[in-house]
């Protein structure tokens, strides 16, 4: 039971103000004057009435609030999704709670939106129903209220992990001011603005004065690494910055391999060297030691073929210069495969990860799952083919779009 008091120049005005904010079911505690009438002011009259608990999410209204994504909620989102990182690399349950935030809504607007919403309760219900096939054990202690429907199928089939998203739903569930838990939208809003905050990324950045960079580009065949490298150097060497660049390709197993990438080195006049073996190595990076930024290609390895994995490796070792390795994922690779790959490339201490094709899918919530478990951060997208054009830096706000609303092109 909660007390809120109201005033106006008689009984009357109190109590309608009483009943606009608190609705027909508040109950009257006391009415009383304050304030007799004068020459120069009206008389004020008090009137308190008690609002039954579960009301306390709309207490009186002072004055209307749009259902938003207000900035407590937005803090209460940004603890929750740290929690929830955390918990998916441990594979624990939370132990945490956070409490809800009250705030007040208009009460014509409150009920407005209540008989809406009914309507759409309705009909997300029958959705429901005919959507979701699997009423599986897995959810068997999640009861996901019909409003929830849309989002919870949509992110179910972006491929995310079905614990991922169970975990991030009861979350929602439970911490979502429930002012919100009505309006289907808002519940979309709260959703996504949870998982933007639970994903890493890597920012780039310029590369200090006086310091070389050197990157790595490592991960399966045919994901795009050669591509992926060609962007960058253009990226970096002339469209976005203006770093000398040089290029170290390890994959010279396969002329085709070794000759695309010296295409692209010589159409943007970047110096090349390609290295056989390990003592190579060390000789070609002191040949490249003007350049800012040392871009290397290495040769496509499955995650199964341990043998090419360990060559990567020991190349990393043979110099005892600072490496930034990236792994290059597929966004159309499923989820399972992904963890294999990261699994068998994490021994070569990864630094971040890129991810391409992302024209080639419509589910992204596996990258986001892969992220979120390995907490490596995102640093570059590739959105195509083309060279130089089609690379973005990582952003989470553009991945959690491309999972609810699939990739929509560089301006989605
Ligand atoms: N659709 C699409 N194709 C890509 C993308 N990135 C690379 N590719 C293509 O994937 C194929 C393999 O690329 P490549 O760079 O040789 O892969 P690598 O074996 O990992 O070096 C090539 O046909 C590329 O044009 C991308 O973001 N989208
Ligand atoms: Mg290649």
């Amino acid at each position: 039971m909660k007390l809120y008091t109201f005033t106006g120049e008689n009984p009357a005005i109190a109590l309608q103000k009483a009943q606009n904010a608190c609705g027909n079911d508040a109950l009257v505690v006391s009415t009383k004057q304050l304030q007799k009438k004068s020459l120069t002011s009206p008389a004020l009259y008090e009137v308190v009435v008690a609002v039954e608990s579960e009301k306390k999410e709309t207490p009186p209204a002072t004055k209307k609030r749009k259902v938003s994504l207000d900035d407590d909620v937005l803090l209460d989102i940004s603890s929750r999704a740290k929690e929830l990182s955390t918990q998916m690399q441990q594979e624990q349950k939370p132990t945490e709670t956070l409490k809800p935030q009250t705030t007040a809504i208009a009460s014509e607007d409150f009920e407005k939106l209540q008989r809406d919403l009914k309507t759409l309760n309705d009909k997300l219900s029958n959705l429901q129903e005919v959507l979701w096939e699997d009423k599986s054990e897995k959810r068997a202690n999640l009861i996901i209220p019909p409003e929830f429907a849309a989002i919870y199928n949509t992110s179910k089939k972006s491929g995310m992990s079905q614990v991922h998203l169970d975990d991030i739903m009861k979350s929602t569930l439970e911490h979502m001011p429930a002012y919100m838990k009505n309006a289907p939208e808002t519940i979309a809003r709260y959703f996504q603005v949870l998982l933007k905050k639970m994903l890493g990324v890597r920012i780039e950045r310029e590369i200090p004065k006086g310091m070389k960079k050197i990157v790595m580009l490592v991960g399966p065949t045919g994901v795009g690494k050669t591509t992926t490298l060609a962007k960058l150097a253009a990226r970096f060497s002339f469209i976005e910055h203006r770093y000398k660049v040089g290029i170290i390709t390890l994959d010279t197993y396969r002329i085709g391999a070794l000759e695309q990438l010296f295409q692209y080195a010589k159409m943007m006049k970047l110096p090349f060297e390609d290295v056989v073996d390990t003592q190579d190595f060390q000789k070609a990076l002191d040949t490249l030691s003007y350049c800012d930024l040392i871009l290397i290609d290495t040769v496509g390895a499955s995650q199964f073929d341990r043998e090419k994995l360990e060559k990567i490796s020991n190349f990393l070792h043979a110099s005892d210069r600072s490496i930034d390795v990236n792994l290059v994922v597929s966004a159309s690779t499923k989820l399972e495969d992904l963890r294999d790959i990261h699994a068998n490339f994490a021994f070569l201490n990864l630094d971040t990860m890129i991810v391409t094709k992302f024209d080639e899918t419509k589910g992204f919530g596996n990258i986001f799952s892969l992220a979120t478990e390995t907490s490596l951060p995102l640093s570059y997208f590739s959105i195509g083919q083309e060279v130089p054009d089609d690379i973005i830096p990582a952003s989470s706000d553009f991945l959690v779009d491309c999972i609810f609303n699939g990739y929509q092109g560089r301006e989605s």
